[in-house]
């Protein structure tokens, strides 16, 4: 199904009014303290999250998953759905595949559908943390670090693969995950496991694109219990610099232990010009990939802050990839990713707030006091008026989940792929 614009004026219709006074309200107390209302709005309008494609059925855990209705069974329908959520929210202008899981048959009809729904592809991630059917070599004891040479080399060939499936789609990415670690103690060598990710990852940037970049996302365990090699953003900074200037660090929220300071690492990364992707998702203990900001807003908040401040201040940092990396186990996946959306775009907001001339003065200052009072008062600010605003601007819904409820988008994917049609791929 694809959202009726008339349908969706409508339902916008009915919501106007009170947008329009909570708007001028809000528009009106941000112009006194005088911010650019309309140069925020612009950002939020312009600010596209990429949605993965492994994130448009119901995830799971490995004790098991419970599917969701109406599931895309094929990439084509899988980037349909990514067209559904942009429709409503036009945050949501690009798809980032996983190969091989969505590997296209036909590259042009599939150019075409993303096309029509005004999708781009964002970064491709490869895979070498499964054993694919008819391979020769086994990724159990470790892929880009494995101590057998022909085991390295297929996981090299498969990323060089997936660099040129994205080439044929106009991707400009390669995001490279590895689960490659180890269980026990004195199971690996840690030193010849990290030299030989380097190499490999030596070995595919050679083949990258003039225009491509290669992003290195790091992990501290899981599945690997003991150690992971590629663990923290320090070794993904450094073979980041090992592999060249199109190399960078790509930072996911899930992935870090406990309490750590993420703006911290994503304010030394931008100051280096080396944070190239950022996945979104919210956890509690570990890698949940919870709906993004459903439970720790305020950090969320700061680390957009420390975003913010890099994209205004950084010119040597690339504008980075955004994507969310998040799983439904129990949700209706589109409308999580829609209230990740609205989530990734309320901290953007508060953030576009902060009044970070006299943030610079109260921290020159030291009036320590005075800085949390310049944060908070953007965080304790009720943006929702302005995400509203640039949706609207851009054809989008006013509000997205009440839409995609009340054009029953859900009901109808069920009616046109069956009750029992499970995402493909997972
Ligand atoms: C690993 C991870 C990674 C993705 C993969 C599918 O935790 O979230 O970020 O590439 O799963
Ligand atoms: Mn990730
Ligand atoms: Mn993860």
């Amino acid at each position: 199904m694809k959202i009726d614009k008339n349908q969706l004026g409508d339902i916008n219709q009915k919501e106007i009014t009170e947008h329009n006074e909570r708007f001028d309200f809000l528009g009106c107390t941000l112009s006194k303290k005088g911010k650019d209302v309309n140069a925020i709005i612009k950002k939020l309008q312009d600010f596209q999250v990429a949605i993965p494609s492994w994130a448009l059925g119901a995830g799971g855990t490995r004790f098991g998953r419970f599917g969701f209705q109406g599931e895309p069974s094929n990439l084509e329908l899988k980037i349909d759905d990514v067209g559904l959520i942009h429709s409503l929210t036009q945050t949501a202008g690009a798809i980032s595949l996983h190969i091989p899981w969505d590997v296209p048959t036909d590259y042009n009809a599939i150019k075409d559908i993303a096309n029509s729904h005004g999708i781009l592809f964002d970064a491709v991630n490869s895979n070498t943390f499964q054993d694919q059917k008819n391979v020769k070599e086994s990724y159990k004891f470790g892929s880009l670090s494995n101590t057998s040479k022909a085991a390295r080399e297929q996981a090299v060939a498969h990323n060089i693969e997936v660099i040129k499936i994205g080439d044929k789609l106009g991707s400009k990415s390669l995001t490279v995950w590895l689960a490659d670690g180890s269980n026990f103690p004195g199971q690996t060598n840690f030193q010849s496991a990290l030299q030989n990710t380097e190499d490999s990852l030596k070995d595919i940037y050679k083949t990258l694109p003039e225009n491509w970049k290669m992003f290195i996302e790091y992990k501290p365990y899981e599945p690997n219990f003991y150690s992971t090699v590629i663990q923290d953003w320090g070794t993904s900074f450094m073979l980041a610099n090992a592999c060249g200037n199109k190399a960078y660090t790509l930072v996911d929220l899930g992935h870090h232990l406990p309490n750590t300071n993420i703006e911290q690492i994503v304010s030394t990364l931008m100051l280096k010009g080396k944070l190239g992707g950022f996945h979104f998702n919210d956890s509690k203990y570990g890698d949940d990939d919870l709906t993004v900001g459903s439970v720790k807003p305020y950090a969320l908040f700061l680390i957009f802050n420390a975003l913010v401040y890099g994209m205004e201040n950084n010119p040597q940092n690339p504008y980075p990839a955004w994507m969310i990396d998040a799983s439904h186990n129990i949700k209706d996946p589109l409308e999580d990713l829609i209230q990740s959306l609205e989530a990734i775009q309320e901290a953007h907001a508060k953030a576009l707030l902060v009044d970070q001339k006299l943030l610079t003065e109260a921290q020159l200052n030291h009036d320590v006091v005075k800085c949390q009072e310049i944060l908070q008062d953007a965080y304790r600010t009720d943006v929702r008026p302005l995400l509203e605003k640039a949706r609207l601007n851009s054809g989008g819904a006013l509000s997205p989940i009440n839409t995609y409820r009340s054009l029953k988008v859900r009901e109808n994917l069920i009616k046109e792929r069956g009750a029992n049609s499970v995402a493909s791929g997972l």
